[in-house]
């Protein structure tokens, strides 16, 4: 039986004692084949996604979040507090509830994901949501922890990024061939790009593998301050999850940009909606809006041309679909209502 990242890289991940180990078995996602995705993207590579949708809160913040709250309980900490733009709060609120230590989340009034929300509010978390952004909420934290003993549990939480290595070394454990060409990710805080290429360089060092991915990153165009080279005071993106003006890791993402010749593009959010609709549509996995975005970019780069043929590419599905009920509900087809009576629904059938 898989045991969470922690237990199952105990060379990368390492506790002198396991009781401190706070786990709800996070990680083992599937890096599933997208031939039909590819076929419409581009028929000359091989495209795999690595669905992080299946992590224990719907995302992939779980494997920072195990490291995380592990080390602070660890450390004799009582209580975690983060600013997120939804899926960090999730995660906070079920592994605080595991550990039986208290969460504080502080977010942005009225841009979450309704399951986000939910998520938060079951596991038990204190909810702020402030009149702001998630750069405000950020700094707040920021604030709070240095001057109260309360943990910070966002991605400037070195532990954070340790854990979402484990993203990379699953893919190289179970990628046939070895590492991809190219790794694909949205782009938010910044904090998942750093760590899988910390995790691939990890890897590597390890003598675990032999070739290293390039690393390409997409931001929403509205919330795009790498690409722009400048702090968004006011972003705007339908994927709320990556609505952030001035991301914590913009430096070390910008690094393993440059060390892996990759590149951090943005997308617009039509072609973000469409990438949502493709990869449900043509493979039958859900995400949320913003894990759209590392296909989008595909869409984008291959109509460039960057891809000569051949090449291997992973996207990473950040998060499960079902957290943002409304966002596919207002880009799908309306259910037909109609009498209880098989000869009008056949009706419908158009038989
Ligand atoms: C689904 O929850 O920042 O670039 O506060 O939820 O590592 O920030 C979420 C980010 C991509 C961007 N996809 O990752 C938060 C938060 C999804 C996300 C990102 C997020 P980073």
């Amino acid at each position: 039986m898989w045991k969470g990242i922690i237990r199952e890289y105990p060379d990368f991940f390492r506790f002198s004692d396991d009781k401190n180990v706070i786990t709800i078995h996070e990680g083992n996602t599937p890096l599933v084949q997208a031939p039909r995705l590819a076929q419409k993207i581009n028929p000359k590579i091989s495209i795999f996604l690595k669905y992080e949708g299946l992590n224990p809160t719907g995302s992939f913040k779980d494997r920072g979040m195990t490291m995380a709250v592990s080390r602070a309980v660890e450390s004799g900490s009582k209580a975690i507090i983060c600013a997120s733009t939804g899926n960090t709060s999730a995660s906070a609120a079920a592994y605080a509830a595991r550990a039986g230590i208290k969460a504080f989340v502080v977010i942005p009034e009225g841009k979450i994901a309704l399951g986000k929300l939910a998520q938060a509010m079951i596991h038990g978390a204190t909810v702020i949501k402030v009149l702001g952004n998630f750069d405000d909420a950020l700094n707040i934290v920021k604030q709070i922890s240095q001057e109260y003993p309360i943990t910070l549990v966002n991605s400037l939480n070195p532990h954070r990024i340790e854990g979402q290595k484990s993203g990379a070394f699953e893919i190289c454990d179970s990628l046939v061939g070895g590492p991809p060409d190219y790794h694909s990710l949205p782009v938010g805080n910044a904090g998942n790009i750093t760590a899988y290429w910390a995790g691939y360089k990890a890897y590597f060092d390890y003598g675990k593998i032999k070739s290293l991915p390039k690393m390409i990153g997409f931001q929403a165009e509205g919330a795009s301050p790498i690409v722009q080279g400048r702090i968004f005071e006011k972003p705007e993106t339908i994927a709320t999850a990556i609505r952030i003006g001035n991301p914590a890791s913009w430096k070390k993402a910008e690094q393993a940009r440059d060390d892996s010749g990759g590149l951090i593009d943005s997308v617009s959010d039509d072609e973000i909606l469409e990438a949502y609709k493709m990869v449900s549509s043509l493979e039958g996995i859900f995400c949320e809006p913003a894990s759209a975005a590392s296909i989008a970019g595909l869409v984008k780069k291959s109509a460039q041309g960057l891809f000569n043929g051949g090449e291997r590419v992973v996207c990473t599905l950040t998060g499960h679909g079902l957290k943002d009920p409304d966002n596919a509900i207002k880009v799908s087809r309306e259910p037909v209502t109609c009498e209880p009576e098989t000869k009008k629904v056949l009706n419908v059938l158009g038989f």
